[in-house]
């Protein structure tokens, strides 16, 4: 059993100036607004309705924290952040939302890594890029989930895959002690709604969560 399984609702924000005051580190998914995000939320927590899912494009507007246990001790959090690129809402919301993902993504010392959604059927785009480009001076870790995965075939994957892994290491020689082989810039195939994916996947937000890192890394203040 994963520990994402216990994970319950923490607390939602609107502003940078709300997060919580917290020790604990967190791993935030990024990514356009209907990627996904809060599927894979749910689904790797193994929960239905955790991270409010629909087919109406930018339901996740604010940051919403969810709280990982082992019984009643909360460990670490998720991160499920507001979608981006999503036409129909007034230039206002854009410049919060702008604000909002680009101060949490470069100055939010607790957060150890980004899952970035990206539909396999897309691949990268502008905003897409935008994250990254923020995230990657930060050295820590992008890990990209090419979601819904079961729209495509197998050759429709492969090259989704191929094309998203070679645009990532444009990103290498960029990141603070990049060591050129880019194993802070990872992506997969996924699906929520077929589970393709999720062990490896499961297995990377654990790992940014609970392994020790390099005391170079840790939080210092
Ligand atoms: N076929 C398929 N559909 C998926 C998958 N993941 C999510 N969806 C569908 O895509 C739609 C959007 O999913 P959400 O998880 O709500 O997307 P989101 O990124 O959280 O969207 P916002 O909250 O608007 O930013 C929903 O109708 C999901 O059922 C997948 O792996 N496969
Ligand atoms: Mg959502």
């Amino acid at each position: 059993m994963s520990k994402l399984f216990q994970a319950r609702f923490a607390t939602t924000v609107n502003d940078t100036h709300c997060l919580p005051a917290t020790p604990l580190r967190e791993v935030a998914f990024a990514g356009r607004s209907n990627a996904g995000k809060s599927s894979a939320i749910n689904v790797l927590c193994n929960q239905k309705r955790l991270a409010f899912s629909s087919k109406t494009p930018g339901r996740t507007q604010h940051i919403n924290y969810f709280g990982i246990f082992a019984k009643d001790d909360l460990l670490a959090y998720l991160v499920d952040l507001p979608g981006y690129g999503y036409a129909a809402v007034n230039r206002e919301t854009k410049y919060h939302w702008n604000d909002l993902l680009s101060d949490y993504l470069q100055e939010r010392e607790q957060l150890v890594g980004m899952v970035l959604i990206v539909d396999s059927r897309r691949g990268i785009t502008d905003l897409d890029e935008q994250m990254i480009k923020w995230f990657v001076p930060t050295g820590k870790p992008i890990h990209i989930l090419l979601s819904k995965c079961d729209k495509l075939n197998k050759s429709e994957c492969k090259h989704s895959l191929d094309a998203v892994r070679k645009q990532l290491q444009q990103y290498d020689p960029v990141l603070p002690g990049g060591t050129g082989d880019s194993k802070k810039l990872t992506a997969q195939l996924f699906s929520s709604t077929k589970r393709i994916g999720l062990e490896e996947a499961n297995n990377i937000v654990i790992k940014w969560l609970f392994e020790a890192k390099a005391p170079e890394d840790e939080i210092t203040s």
